[in-house]
């Protein structure tokens, strides 16, 4: 074995050589990675004696990507010309030999072989897009020659992973070898090129798959009507559409230099930061500085839930679909017969969209115990509580879980704002309490806040965390305040949005505004569709909110057709003139001047406080890192990930025009605008906030 670089060596195998890759965790190509595939290839092609090359990964996967963590600073080591001209170029055939993921430009190396064979579970993939980029080692030109232009824009469109099995179907890989017999196969394979002097095939130097789509643009129409929704206010998508159609209009290297220079282009773009920035911050949040990744965590073999409703319910279903056995408890049998009802219903549809088999769903029922005595969950390791949002509700059912849960039970409840140390303190076992917040739909929105009270275990929170990565959910830990992080963040954009009807804007400008921003909707709209009746009751309604009036006039939101918007029959919303009334009036009654509001003015006020909160809540050690709070606002309220959530924002417009803005909205309109200290602190230091 010789060792090329500190990442790379060569063996020979009689007339084959093999080219091995070791750089954990995921063999990106980094500089040296790049260097020592580049001079690997190159001196196992210089040997006379080699007749063959075999390019392999150690460790859990083949290259997964450029190194992320490179792109913006200063270029070192082999360049992908370079590269490609050790691969494709080599006078000896090389065969790449995947498993694990082969994503981006790992993807795009094996692309630049000659032959590629694959292990069964190896997945393949162009993710680039999810960081505001497009491929930039030639995937937009040589996909499209194997697969076919319609295919390629898929699979770089969506940046979703495909398997061995449709890379074989597609013609993307040669051929399937035994699963965990990767190396024995890729050289059987190498054999037969050898023996049957298969010649050394150059993806660039196919045609047929183009041709067939030249002259038909709407090909590229119906991928712009098809993902132009997907990618409202996402500049990358252009790029990659330009960079295909290229494929198609111009001579394999002049597509290249165009896919390059799109590449190049976007890698210091603002979006591109954003979308790089987050991919790292998913990563770190489930770091916690004092729960060590080793800390034991407690077996979750069956769960309970407290409470069948929409939450209940949902929630329920993240465990059924990883395969955990769960009771369901109501206390009566209609609310407990709905509950059941919904969820089954929710699966059905799934199953009619084909996303899953109706073997699928009853293998989901059955895991699914429905049970009117709490009584039931006395066998479980982890119940959740997810009952009407009232302390006193809360802590009736936390005193009878301490009483009948076993021992070492994780007792978490799903509150959105309730102090979980006041839940636990009825409790005698207050360690192994934590809150498991779920955002609605909990079966299918990402984000779980883990909240962590004062006196709860490590091995709880660590146990929670890794069940939040078991069901598919991004966990992000948080302390106990009110709301937590994200509802804590959102009740300051919504107490101004609120303000901002009464001074001059209309609903529908501040959802415009904060549409345009990039949210799927504004706070309107989103108060509209979860109903405006929340937390509201007609006994003790006095018509002393815009809200109220609406409560009291039936205009409870979508579901009675009217809220701040009037909905047709398909729930389109319009403008109300009745509202734009009621709020004139209001106004009037108030006595308040309303003037013109620029939707500059808009958007500072309703995300400016977000990010001071933001800052509040890391002086207080209510979330561990800026970014954590970042991914909650990705992932449960739909900031635009390529902005990178409010703390990132802040950045990007400067932390300094957002502590001048706070000081001029403080002198003119209150204490609410005070800016915190620690935003002081960073303007002052000119560092970071995404560094907290
Ligand atoms: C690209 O290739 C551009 C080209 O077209 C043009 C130029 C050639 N770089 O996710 P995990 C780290 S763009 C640097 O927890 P998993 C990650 O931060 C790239 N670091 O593991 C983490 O570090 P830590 C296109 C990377 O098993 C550790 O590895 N490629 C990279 O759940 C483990 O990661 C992609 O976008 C990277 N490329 O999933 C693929 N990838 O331990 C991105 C990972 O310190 N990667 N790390 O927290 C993934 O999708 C997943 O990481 C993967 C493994 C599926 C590979």
């Amino acid at each position: 074995m010789t060792a090329v670089n500190s990442v790379t060596d060569l063996t020979r195998e009689g007339d084959i050589a093999v080219l091995t890759i070791d750089s954990p965790p995921v063999n990106a190509l980094s500089a040296d990675v790049r260097n020592g595939l580049c001079s690997g290839a190159q001196q196992a092609a210089a040997d006379p004696a080699v007749k063959a090359i075999v390019v392999i990964c150690a460790g859990r996967t083949f290259i997964a990507g450029a190194d992320i963590a490179e792109f913006g600073k200063p270029a070192k080591g082999a360049t992908l010309p370079e590269i490609q001209r050790a691969l494709e170029g080599a006078p000896k055939p090389i065969i790449a030999a995947v498993h694990g993921t082969a994503l981006g430009g790992g993807f795009e190396a094996a692309l630049m072989c000659h032959y590629r064979v694959a292990v069964p579970s190896a997945k393949f993939g162009l993710p680039e897009i999810k960081l505001g980029l497009i491929p930039g080692g030639g995937g937009t030109q040589r996909l499209p020659r194997l697969t076919g232009v319609e295919k390629a824009l898929d699979i770089i469109l969506s940046g979703t992973p495909f398997s061995a099995q449709e890379a074989l179907q597609w013609g993307v890989i040669d051929a399937l070898v035994e699963e965990g017999r990767l190396r024995e196969g890729a050289l059987g394979f190498a054999r037969q090129v050898i023996d049957s002097r298969m010649p050394l095939r150059k993806i660039r130097d196919l045609n047929d798959k183009l041709e067939a789509a030249r002259g038909r643009p709407e090909i590229f129409d119906k991928v712009r009507r098809d993902y132009g929704k997907k990618f409202r206010g996402f500049e990358a998508w252009q790029s990659a559409l330009r960079a295909v159609q290229a494929a198609l209009d111009l001579p394999f290297e002049d597509g290249m230099k165009l896919e390059r220079q799109a590449f190049l282009d976007l890698i210091p773009t603002e979006q591109s930061r954003a979308q790089r920035y987050v991919f790292f911050a998913e990563r770190k949040v489930w770091k916690i500085a004092d729960v060590p990744d080793d800390t034991p965590v407690l077996p979750v073999r069956k769960v309970g839930v407290i409470g069948a409703g929409t939450m209940g319910g949902g929630i329920s279903m993240n465990f059924l679909n990883a395969g955990i056995p769960v009771s369901i408890v109501e206390t009566a049998p209609d609310a407990l017969e709905r509950g059941i009802g919904t969820i089954r219903r929710n699966y059905d549809n799934t199953a009619r969209r084909g996303r899953l088999t109706t073997a699928d769903v009853d293998a989901r029922m059955r895991l699914l115990s429905p049970v009117i005595d709490i009584e039931a969950v006395s066998d479980c390791d982890l119940v959740i509580e997810a009952v009407y949002e009232n302390m006193d509700v809360k802590k009736d059912v936390f005193r009878k879980l301490d009483k009948l849960a076993k021992n070492n039970a994780i007792l978490a409840s799903n509150t959105s704002y309730l102090n979980i140390d006041e839940i636990a303190s009825v409790t005698g076992r207050p360690e192994s309490v934590l809150g498991m917040h779920f955002f609605s739909p909990a079966n299918v929105m990402r984000l779980l806040e883990v909240v962590r009270g004062a006196k709860t275990a490590k091995p709880v929170v660590a146990t929670a965390m890794q069940l939040a990565r078991k069901i598919g959910k991004i966990g992000v830990l948080v302390g106990v305040c009110h709301g937590f992080v994200g509802n804590r963040i959102l009740h300051q954009r919504q107490r101004e949005a609120q303000k901002l009807i009464l001074e001059g804007a209309m609903p529908w400008d501040v959802d415009r505004v904060i549409y345009d921003f990039g949210l799927p909707m504004g706070p309107f709209a989103m108060s509209d569709l979860a109903g405006l009746d929340i937390g509201w009751s007609k006994a003790t309604s006095t018509s002393s909110t815009i809200r109220e009036i609406l409560c009291e006039m039936n205009r409870r939101g979508q579901k009675t057709g009217a809220g701040f918007y009037d909905y047709d029959d398909a729930r389109n919303a319009k403008p109300s003139p009745l509202v734009e009334k009621i709020i004139l009036d209001f106004a009037a009654k108030k006595g308040v001047n309303r003037r013109a509001i620029s939707d500059d003015e808009i958007l500072e006020r309703c995300i400016f406080p977000m990010i001071n909160e933001g800052t509040k809540i890391l002086e207080e050690g209510k979330a561990q890192r800026a970014s954590d709070i970042d991914v909650v606002w990705i992932n449960g309220y739909g900031w635009p990930v390529y902005r990178g959530g409010p703390m990132f924002y802040a950045d990007l417009i400067g932390p300094d025009k957002v502590l001048a803005t706070l000081r001029r909205f403080e002198a003119t309109m209150g204490a609410e605008f005070r800016p915190a200290p620690l935003l002081e602190r960073v303007v002052a230091e000119k560092t970071r906030l995404q560094d907290l």
